[in-house]
């Protein structure tokens, strides 16, 4: 099963880097299959207008609905998410990635944080799905670098994308891990610039290196991320 992903922006050379490494081979085998859409194309006017001065007033632009209303028009399917990338939105996690990895077609609408006009989100809920999602509490320009995290957290999950399928499961956040942080981790030379590799790597009981590693989890996510962890009465 392939991802189709269509991402609609006014800067389609920000994703330039999707052809490099893992997502660019995922689409030169064709798991992943991209179109990346300049918005000013749905726009009509000399100037390629693509956004106006807000009603009630305020700082900024708002992008223009027509334009992204032609856009949809043209790139939704039956069986589309529209996925617009927003500091209001959603927190974007590992369990969205999974969910977004398992549909068939995204379009992902980048917008200038100002934002766009609220009723072509309104228009679309009507008629798809749509997840307005957010990286994080910090403001960025734009949705473009927004949608090039979550293209790579997406495609990663994709079956035949990661060569070693292991390897997704004990990483950070990972479900079997129960959402804690993962251990650290150490290879050869077994002594470097006077720090030693912990004892316990070399002993190969292995039951004993996974409870080692399991602690060391448990106390980095409650040192960083005690959010993660599950409440303790
Ligand atoms: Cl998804 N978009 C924008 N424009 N800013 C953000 C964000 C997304 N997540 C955090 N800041």
């Amino acid at each position: 099963m392939t991802l189709r992903l269509d991402v609609v922006t006014i800067f389609p050379d920000y994703f330039a880097p999707l052809s490099l490494s893992l997502v660019g081979k995922a689409i030169e085998s064709g798991l992943v299959e991209l179109g990346v859409h300049d918005l000013r194309q749905w726009t009509h006017d000399r100037h390629r207008t693509v956004d106006d001065t807000p009603y009630g007033g305020g700082a900024g632009m708002v992008m223009k609905p027509e334009p992204w209303g032609e856009a949809l028009d043209a790139l939704v399917g039956p069986d589309t998410t529209l996925v617009v990338p927003t500091p209001s939105g959603r927190p974007f996690d590992q369990a969205t990635a999974y969910e977004l990895a398992d549909e068939s077609h995204l379009v992902c609408a980048c917008g200038r944080y100002e934002g766009i006009d609220a009723r072509v989100v309104a228009y679309a809920r009507e008629r798809m799905r749509v997840r307005e999602v957010s990286l994080g509490d910090y403001v960025l320009n734009g949705g473009e670098v927004a949608v090039l995290v979550m293209t790579e957290a997406i495609v990663r999950l994709l079956p035949g994308v990661v060569g070693n399928p292991e390897s997704l499961r004990e990483e950070s956040h990972a479900p079997e891990h129960e959402g804690l942080l993962e251990y650290p981790v150490f290879t050869k030379p077994p002594r470097w610039r006077g720090l030693d590799v912990p004892e316990i790597l070399f002993s190969g009981h292995h039951a004993r290196i996974a409870q080692w590693r399991r602690e060391q989890s448990l106390e980095l996510t409650r040192q960083r991320r005690p959010d993660l962890l599950p409440d303790a009465d």
